[in-house]
């Protein structure tokens, strides 16, 4: 059953607010295309108190402010708002399963972020070897100030905390702008950072429209960087915005993910890691593989394999027992991928299975787990992110050819090869353009791990101490020693 929304407002200073042009956004159950609800929604005059109270936030009397914190004092709030998540874990997922249908697995990311909060008092003042005896010199990690943070709507929580935790715990004071199409369970985090005493203005939270609230965050003189997950459209026009401050930005973006399985396999074990690998969270996610590249050799059989499965998978409210696929997070989202699919066909593919909204699904952005072949190179389906549930289908002959189809993407973010021979999945894993590789599996993802992509997938590495890295400036600080006075 769809759980209540709270109604919330903007979160700024560590107190609600409401937005000063009163704006609010509909929230729709997508399983039901009904309201809900509604979200507060930011505009520039919204970003500007945040800016405001994030860098007062950084500027209170040395021991007071954030940024000089020790880690050890910014691990405990980080340690509270972990435990308080855990608290409502099963509160947030309903909140999150009814606003996009996500299941909820965040509070270890803020626990990890506690430890490498502590961790970094320790490498403090790292000294950094001379050649010449008379100098010394050091380095300084330093929080780099205030940081905006522009997520995405497929993970809401999850994407909200990869960027919250080792911002807060590198010493940042942060400004989270979700998506308006997901962001209920991000207010909820609000509430928690309020009940936890988390220092006024540490973290402030600004739901509303991209152009609205995102771009004056992205151009924003005082905002010293940006973090963001999205589409590479809204990725450029933020590096675009940025660039004009000389600022820096990290941005994880899009993708068309190849997962290539090679001909001595165990099928059913392939089979399982393809279909989990475009189907999990409706094929909304920027590492789904969606682009399958199977040795020629074992196509038909491996095809039929796949077939049969997906006409077990079950697409319901995903609030029904059993419930595998549940429904596209928007009615734009759901639109765009149907034209996918009907694009494909019209250039000539076979929609092998799926392709539609179920039939017994009347209401709700609801489509068909769908698997397409006959596809050449060129087809839009095979090059551009459909973020739904479709998987392409090309085989390959040789390993030199399935590489080759696998690279051929303006994308780089994640790629899966599924062989017994483990030589060979070095030498691929070598080969791939992609920042993420997995052998034998697809999509796992550990916070101590390195997240990003190469080409137009985007730059930076989210996750683990890089994770940390985004949020910190390196200092040299360079002594002359000698006996003289100064
Ligand atoms: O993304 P946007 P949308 C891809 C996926 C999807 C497509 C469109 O292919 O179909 O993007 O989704 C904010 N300045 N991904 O329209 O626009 C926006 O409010 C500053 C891949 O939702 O990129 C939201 O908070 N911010 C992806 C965030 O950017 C702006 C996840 C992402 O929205 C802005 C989601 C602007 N001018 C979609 N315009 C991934 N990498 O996982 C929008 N925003």
């Amino acid at each position: 059953m769809a759980t209540p929304i709270p109604s919330r407002q903007l979160f700024i200073n560590g107190e609600w607010r409401e937005p000063v042009l009163k704006k609010r956004i509909p929230i729709i159950n997508p399983a039901t295309e009904e309201t809900i609800g509604d979200i507060p929604a930011a505009t520039a005059e919204d970003v500007e108190l945040a800016v405001d109270a994030a860098r007062k936030a950084l500027a209170r009397d040395k021991g007071k402010d954030w940024a000089s914190a020790s880690g050890a004092v910014r691990a405990k709030y980080l340690r509270a708002i972990a435990a308080k998540v855990t608290e409502r874990k099963s509160e947030l997922a309903k909140l999150e399963s009814t606003d996009c249908g996500k299941p909820l697995e965040e509070a270890a990311w803020d626990i990890y972020y506690a430890d490498l909060a502590e961790a970094l008092d320790a490498k403090q003042k790292a000294p950094v070897s001379l050649p010449m005896e008379n100098f010394k010199s050091y380095v300084l990690r330093e929080p780099i100030g205030v940081v905006g943070l522009i997520t995405p709507w497929n993970y809401p929580m999850l994407m909200a905390v990869w960027k919250v935790a080792p911002a807060l715990a590198a010493g940042c004071a942060a400004i989270l702008k979700p998506s308006e199409l997901a962001c209920v369970t991000c207010l909820e985090l609000a509430d928690i950072c309020k009940e936890v005493g988390l220092p006024a203005g540490v973290l402030n939270i600004l739901p509303g429209l991209g152009p609205e609230a995102g771009a004056p965050l992205a151009s924003h003189p005082h905002v010293d960087k940006i973090a963001f997950t999205g589409s590479s459209v809204t990725g450029s026009k933020i590096m675009t915005a940025a660039a004009q401050m000389l600022k820096p930005v990290t941005l994880e973006l899009g993708g068309k993910s190849p997962i290539v399985v090679f001909e001595d396999v165990d099928l059913d074990k392939a089979a399982e890691w393809t279909l989990f690998g475009c189907f999990w969270t409706n094929g909304q996610m920027c590492s789904a593989t969606s682009r399958l590249i199977v040795h020629e050799s074992i196509a038909a059989e491996f095809l039929d394999k796949l077939v049969k499965w997906a006409k077990n998978i079950k697409v319901s409210d995903p609030f029904e027992e059993g419930c595998r696929l549940g429904p596209i997070v928007s009615g734009g989202q759901y639109e765009k991928i149907l034209k996918f699919i009907s694009n494909a066909k019209s250039e000539g593919a076979t929609i092998l299975y799926g392709g539609a909204r179920p039939q017994h699904l009347k209401k709700g952005f609801f489509v068909e787990p769908t698997i397409i072949t006959d596809i050449t190179a060129s087809m839009e389906i095979w090059r551009e992110e459909v973020f739904g549930p479709v998987l392409c289908v090309k085989t390959f002959s040789t390993e030199d050819e399935a590489i080759e189809l696998a690279n051929d993407t303006h994308y780089g973010l994640g790629a899966a090869v599924i062989s017994n021979d483990l030589e060979r999945c070095d030498r691929v894993s070598k080969s791939f353009q992609a920042g993420v590789v997995w052998i034998n599996c697809s999509q796992p993802c550990f916070c101590q791990a390195p997240w990003g992509g190469k080409k137009r997938s985007g730059f930076g590495r989210e996750l683990g101490e890089w994770g940390l890295d985004n949020y910190l400036n390196v200092k040299q600080v360079t002594q002359y020693v000698s006996d003289e006075q100064w």
